[in-house]
């Protein structure tokens, strides 16, 4: 018999003591958003719906149609939500205030509508990210805060995913208790459990990067590629690059291997976002096994400074991981 994602969490949330069923309700807005988006990606290329809105958004890039969609699909869902106090998208400069009821808005979700979307055009998939916070104890119903309240470190997520719109859509997510794998149904309408405890394997067979960026990465991050390339590592990696995160990321998970967004002249700091971007697939790739990090350190202890902020993101495999924690300590 198929169990579903809401059955799925409803029989996690069994063994926890102080569950009100609220975050069973969010994770309902965000299954209900996916399918909704996943039903307009479909059927894209017979509707209407490809190519740019006309519009930038506040990081300076175009938005798609789709990318409009699919942050309005996931406002409405969520801002319907049991439990939800704000809504910190991607596509919105300024967080989406739900219920800042104390009693009620218990949980800050933070996402990217619709990422890789640049892809979406010449039929490449994208994703959904997402990452569940809790609103900070003792904060009242204060409007001006609430940016500051997602300001937290990675490791303080309570929930954190992923939607890819692929040959299948595939939902992963983990809270905090292993990494647990959908698969939408389309004959049901239902996301049902197809991968129980995902685990990276330790090494794998990919390096995933734009390498078109190469020559303007830090030294270190050019090493790194060397050595992997080289069969420093022990054995030798094929190239994998799709250029849209989630896919690259899930690839990652599966396969194991090393996927990196490093700093270039262009972005200095990174051209991944911290929060919707690079936090939550952090967990999960902990949580499966891997690890994620920058030059300095691990990526879930990042104290951020502002909702938007960027990071040089390199995650996947243990060895991999590791071997480029040992370059960075070795070249100073
Ligand atoms: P987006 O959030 O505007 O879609 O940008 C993020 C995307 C990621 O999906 C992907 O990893 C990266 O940008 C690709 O960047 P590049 O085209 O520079 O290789
Ligand atoms: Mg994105």
């Amino acid at each position: 018999m198929i169990i579903t994602v809401q059955q799925h969490l409803l029989q996690q949330q069994r063994n926890v003591s102080e569950a009100t069923g609220r975050f069973t309700w969010l994770m309902h807005g965000i299954t209900l958003a996916t399918k909704m988006v996943e039903s307009k990606i479909r059927s894209a290329g017979l509707t209407n719906i490809l190519g740019a809105y006309g519009e930038t958004n506040v990081q300076g890039e175009q938005q798609q149609k789709l990318d409009v969609y699919a942050n309005q699909a996931l406002l409405h869902c969520l801002g319907l939500a049991e439990g939800v106090a704000a809504l910190v998208s991607e596509e919105d400069a300024n967080p989406i205030t739900v219920d800042l009821n104390p009693d009620n808005g218990k949980y800050l979700v933070v996402f990217d509508p619709l990422d890789g979307s640049s892809n979406i055009d010449v039929n490449v998939n994208v994703g959904t990210i997402f990452s569940v916070l809790r609103r900070p104890e003792g904060t009242e119903a204060n409007v001006g805060d609430v940016a500051n309240w997602a300001l937290q470190p990675g490791y303080k997520q309570v929930a954190a995913g992923y939607v890819l719109y692929g040959p299948s859509t595939i939902l992963v997510y983990t809270a905090g208790n292993g990494v647990f794998g959908f698969t939408l149904d389309p004959s049901v309408g239902a996301f049902v459990l197809t991968n129980e405890k995902m685990c990276m394997p330790e090494q794998g067979p990919y390096y995933s990067t734009n390498e078109g960026n190469a020559h303007d990465w830090p030294e270190v991050y050019r090493e790194y590629i060397r050595r992997i390339t080289s069969g420093a590592l022990g054995q030798p990696y094929g190239g994998r690059y799709i250029g849209s995160l989630v896919a690259d990321f899930h690839r990652t998970l599966h396969k194991g291997g090393v996927f990196l967004y490093p700093p270039t002249k262009k972005t200095p700091g990174g051209k991944l976002r911290l929060l919707y971007e690079a936090n939550p697939l952090a967990f999960i790739a902990e949580q499966a096994g891997g690890m994620a990090v920058t030059e300095t350190g691990r990526i879930l202890d990042i104290e951020p400074t502002s909702i938007h902020q960027r990071t040089p993101f390199v995650v996947g495999s243990m060895v991999e991981v590791k071997a480029f924690k040992d370059l960075v300590a070795e070249m100073g």
